[in-house]
């Protein structure tokens, strides 16, 4: 060691003392140095030994966290907090060419509300497939609170494929959450509004305006969602949010919450007072209840009525039906989840200390006996509180979402007023240990722990606040996840990690050797209707067609060419680029960038992808590769000519 150094010293004198004495003196520096110079302490050594990923290393895990207002869904690795991609989703995204070249563009205008483009989504709760309750890596779903729509990311190449609009949601939130074989994905209102989408005077709202659970069905083989069999089913004006499917034992069963079951409506004009002290009257709110397989079978029998063309079981044919049901919960719930063994319900309220933990097995047999303890003022049945109960706990003040440990009966609390995760044994009712979080945590994530069997090792905790954390970046701070080490019996706080993209709310996190990515695709690809491309071409077959009055350019992209290198149009022109990427390298992909159109693509090996302007100034329009793809990337550009009308081009002597 000490030869090496007085190696690099001598080498250093003839090149420059100060630069090479640093590099000497870091190779010396001891693990002991470091710690006094960086101030750190065992245990950080041990949160850095735990977390730390040599280069070249892999996580073991892979989360996919919602993006909030970013629209979008950020994927990083645990244990290291690598960030590793942001899934374009609801909102444009350049890196991704979505909303940029034609075949995204025609997703994101699956999303149009009221015949408009909208350009964000304020994403929740992502929800990966599953088979038997298990997470299978194939799909992600996830929701839009702000304009209630649902998602589907194809997990072989991390894009999305299909957007749909709820069609009777003006607001949701309870999205997207899986049934145990993915039969359907599960979608609740968040505040009540007429289905009918036309004006209703607030004095209706008792009477017209709804909440709904909508069931959209999932085509695992098509890989899309069909609207045409899904279904919904009718709920009062309570504030509906948070959902969760049963499983095993309570297969075929959903839960939602709600609150304001006051149905308040504020406002200033009235002289009444705001939301928050109207939607405080009660002492409880209700769970919802819904047996779903029974309600599939209601819309098979038809039973169903159609609403904007979309099959909603009444709430009246709900009653008549015995498949919805109601059960107080305390006061202004937010999450509900259900055990991995399905036996149990954990609800937390976050204006109560108590997470409640209501049995299935008795909620079903009050169902079975008819042993209601009334019904709400439209007729549903309402299960009494204390016979449905199988327990409840002092978790701590503003309780919020639950997540399972692999350890039998054990489940972590968010604490969002307390700032804390408390970890406590669900049969047996009793706390176990505490852990302080900054600050104010939402959701919380264990690997795999809204399964059936869920992974342990670690937790997320997803905070709201970040204040102090890190360098201050101005008044907007970055979101702070911190990963916590599960495996033992005290909680560890071992990694802070800042996302800067949105606020997250759910995340779900998924080993990742059960994702199998794929590195190309087929030459020629439509990467969004996961198809041959219609426009794909071979090398050396690149030609212009005009079909339509279009000029269809079918060009390819290779290192270190873009075929063809001039295109030459009339003003006036429209345009049709058709780009394949023929590369068969992995990670060789090729962009297309060209002045002045808001154009910009991006070719994946084997993709094609197009883009369709209109180019109405005569001019020179330079354009080339935005990935630095090899020596001579600089090299990969030409130029769209643009003439004036009847150009004619001069001989060349
Ligand atoms: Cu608690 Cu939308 Cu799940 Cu935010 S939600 S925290
Ligand atoms: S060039 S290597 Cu713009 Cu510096 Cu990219
Ligand atoms: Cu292709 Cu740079």
């Amino acid at each position: 060691m000490k030869s090496t150094v007085k190696k690099i010293l001598s080498v250093s004198t003839a090149f420059g003392i100060g630069l090479a004495w640093t590099a000497a003196a870091w190779s010396a520096e001891s693990l002991d140095d470091v710690m006094k110079r960086r101030g750190l302490t065992q245990k950080d050594l041990l949160a850095a030994a735990k977390t730390y990923t040599p280069t070249g290393g892999r996580d073991e895990f892979l989360v996919f966290s919602s993006g909030g207002q970013s629209g979008q869904v950020l994927v990083y690795g645990i244990p290291s907090m690598r960030i590793l991609k942001y899934i374009a989703v609801f909102t444009p995204e350049p890196w991704q060419g979505y909303g940029f070249d034609d075949e995204s563009k025609e997703v994101l205008a699956q999303g149009k509300i009221g015949g408009k483009q909208l350009n964000y989504g304020d994403t929740h709760h992502p929800a990966m497939s599953e088979t038997n309750g298990e997470y299978d890596g194939e799909w992600l779903f996830i929701n839009d609170k702000a304009n209630p729509r649902v998602a589907v990311i194809d997990l072989k190449d991390f894009e999305t494929k299909q957007i749909v609009v709820n069609p009777i949601m003006s607001s949701e939130h309870g999205g997207a959450f899986v049934t145990p074989n993915t039969e359907y994905v599960i979608e609740a209102t968040q505040y009540a509004a007429p289905y009918s989408r036309d004006f209703v005077p607030l004095s209706k709202f008792n009477d017209e305006y709804r909440g709904a659970v909508t069931y959209w069905k999932f085509n695992r083989e098509a890989g899309r969602i069909e609207p045409e069999n899904s279904f919904s089913v009718e709920l009062p004006p309570y504030s509906q949010d948070l959902s969760d499917a049963g499983k095993l034992d309570s297969d075929g069963w959903s839960f939602t919450n709600s609150f304001c079951t006051e149905r308040y409506i504020g406002g200033i004009e009235s002289g009444r007072p705001p939301f928050e002290a109207g939607c405080s009257q009660k002492d409880t709110d209700f769970l919802h209840m819904i047996n779903w397989k029974r309600a599939a079978e209601l819309v098979a029998e038809g039973k169903a009525t159609k609403i904007n063309d979309h099959d909603v079981i009444t709430m009246d044919t709900a009653i008549k039906e015995g498949i919805l049901f109601l059960i107080p919960e305390p006061k202004s719930p937010h999450g509900v989840d259900v055990s991995p063994d399905g036996k149990f319900i954990i609800v937390a309220g976050k204006l109560d200390t108590h997470a409640s933990v209501y049995s299935f097995e008795k909620m079903k047999a009050l169902i079975d006996a008819k042993d209601f303890a009334g019904t709400d003022p439209y007729g549903i049945p309402i299960l009494d509180l204390k016979k449905s109960l199988h327990t409840q706990v002092q978790v701590g003040l503003g309780p919020l979402h639950n997540q399972y440990d692999s350890k039998p009966c054990i489940v972590y609390t968010s604490i969002y007023v307390d700032s804390q995760v408390t970890k406590w044994n669900y049969c047996e009712g009793k706390v176990l240990d505490k852990i302080s979080i900054h600050y104010n945590i939402g959701h919380l994530m264990s690997m795999e722990g809204d399964t059936v069997s869920p992974k342990g090792h670690y937790l997320v905790s997803l905070n709201k606040l970040a204040i102090d954390r890190f360098n201050p970046v101005g008044p907007l701070h970055p979101q702070n996840h911190q990963l916590i080490d599960i495996s033992n019996d005290k909680m560890e706080l071992i990694y802070d990690m800042p996302l800067p993209l949105g606020e997250p709310h759910y995340a779900v996190a998924i080993s990742a050797d059960k994702l199998k990515p794929k590195i190309r695709y087929s030459t020629g690809w439509n990467s969004r209707k996961d198809e041959r491309s219609e426009y794909r071409v071979r090398p050396g077959r690149e030609r212009t067609e005009v079909a339509d009055g279009v000029t269809h350019v079918y060009g390819t992209l290779i290192r270190s060419h873009i075929t063809p290198e001039i295109i030459q149009v009339e003003e006036g022109s429209t345009v049709s680029l058709h780009f394949t990427n023929v590369e068969r390298a992995e990670d060789e992909t090729h962009g297309f960038a060209i002045y002045g159109f808001n154009v910009n693509l991006s070719a994946e090996p084997g993709k094609t992808v197009s883009a369709t302007f209109k180019v109405d100034k005569p001019g020179v329009y330079p354009y080339y590769c935005t990935e630095f793809c090899s020596a001579l990337h600089l090299e990969m550009q030409g130029y769209l000519l643009v003439t004036p009308k009847g150009y004619q081009a001069e001989e060349v002597a």
